[in-house]
């Protein structure tokens, strides 16, 4: 083995906004439209159903494709001129068809770190998705892992879900979008809990206390490895909001820095012990203004919320995307200082600036931030 040049601090982070000094932002080269499968049905908003019928399989049109990457990297640009390091995955051909025991899929792309990978601490965890279409993705970071275990991060992969048909609830009327919301608010979901599944975006760091939400790809089980991978060391709390589509806390519960967390008016806490431990701990709730997003981008996957999927580079300056106005003011009332890049077109791939990337090292340590 190459010689190894150790420093247990290369990956080092445990919140959302102690100062940024490395990450990792996401590619969608090689992107490919996903079939549109029963649980990626549950996932794709039904609007835009025919565009996954139509392309399912196929690369993203070379255009929507070209513009996403440009938006990637506009969004290295930035960091980098912040003086952040950004580090890229690996180019991965997700149109290869693969077959396991259990299922044949091609693949998605590898723009959305945030779900495959969580960083606490020193250790980066590889997710265990449960989307047949993103079985590999992780394959996009491992050259990346690989070098920060070399120099001393701790590498875990979480139990890879084997994705039979067990893992997905096979009466969920996923053709009746209505009636899936209203099963999802009733606590059934399309993925059961035959193994655990997490995507990492599922979980928000707050030092020792992580917050956790039961979603569309994380379940019960997921939530319980991760509950004890982590040890005595964490508190994971479990939350729930009111969202008939919930996935990933990061367009729901943000933190924008010790003390400050920003509520999705559409999608509130409903957990009063959260919200008790927020308001004793002295966290300040705040709703920022709606999501704009220019009608022309096509949301496939999302909500217009991506407008509050920020990236703090500290407790000061925020990354936002360019057009979003209300939210621009909104920060600088705030006393932040938003930096702003053009991102808009890569939302249709799934996501916005904090799913696109996954923090590696932050200036910081372990801490509390509230009285549980
Ligand atoms: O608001 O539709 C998008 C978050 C994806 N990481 C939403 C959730």
């Amino acid at each position: 083995m190459a010689k190894m040049i150790k420093s247990p601090n290369i990956v080092n982070s445990f919140n959302e906004w102690d100062p940024l000094e490395e990450i990792i932002v996401g590619r969608v080269d090689g992107a490919v439209v996903p079939y549109l499968t029963r649980e990626f049905k549950t996932f794709a908003k039904p609007e835009y159903w025919e565009f996954f019928k139509q392309y399912g399989g196929k690369p993203y049109p070379k255009e929507m494709l070209n513009k996403g990457k440009e938006a990637l990297d506009n969004l290295q640009k930035t960091l980098e001129d912040e003086g952040v390091v950004v580090k890229r995955p690996e180019v991965i051909d997700f149109s290869k068809t693969y077959k396991t025991l259990y299922f044949e899929s091609c693949g998605f792309n590898s723009g959305n770190v945030r779900d495959c990978l969580m960083v606490i601490g020193n250790e980066i965890i590889e997710s265990s998705m449960a989307y047949r279409c993103r079985y590999f993705e992780f394959e996009a970071y491992r050259e990346l892992i690989k070098e920060y275990f070399k120099k001393g991060a701790k590498w875990t992969a979480a139990p890879k879900c084997s994705m039979s048909n067990e893992l997905y609830d096979q009466d969920f009327p996923v053709d009746d979008p209505k009636k899936c919301e209203e099963l999802i608010l009733s606590g059934r979901y399309i993925t059961t809990e035959f193994e655990p599944c997490f995507d990492a975006a599922d979980f928000t760091r707050f030092g020792r206390d992580i917050l956790v939400s039961r979603s569309l790809v994380t379940n019960n089980f997921g939530i319980e490895w991760m509950r004890r991978h982590l040890g005595p060391e964490y508190n994971i709390h479990v939350v729930r909001f009111l969202d008939n589509s919930p996935m990933h806390m990061d367009t729901t519960w943000v933190p924008i820095g010790e003390g400050r967390v920003l509520t999705c008016p559409d999608r509130p806490c409903l957990d009063k012990h959260i919200l008790d431990m927020f308001i004793r701990s002295k966290w300040e709730i705040i709703t920022p203004p709606a999501g704009l997003c220019p009608p022309e981008i096509p949301l496939h996957l999302t909500s217009r919320w991506l407008s509050m999927n920020i990236l703090m580079l500290d407790e000061n300056r925020v990354v936002v995307e360019a057009s979003e106005e209300p939210t621009i003011k909104f920060f600088k009332n705030l006393g932040l200082k938003p930096i702003t890049v053009d991102f808009k077109h890569f939302f249709p791939f799934g996501g916005g600036l904090h799913c696109s990337t996954c923090d590696i090292r932050r200036k910081g340590t372990l801490k509390s931030y509230f009285i549980n």
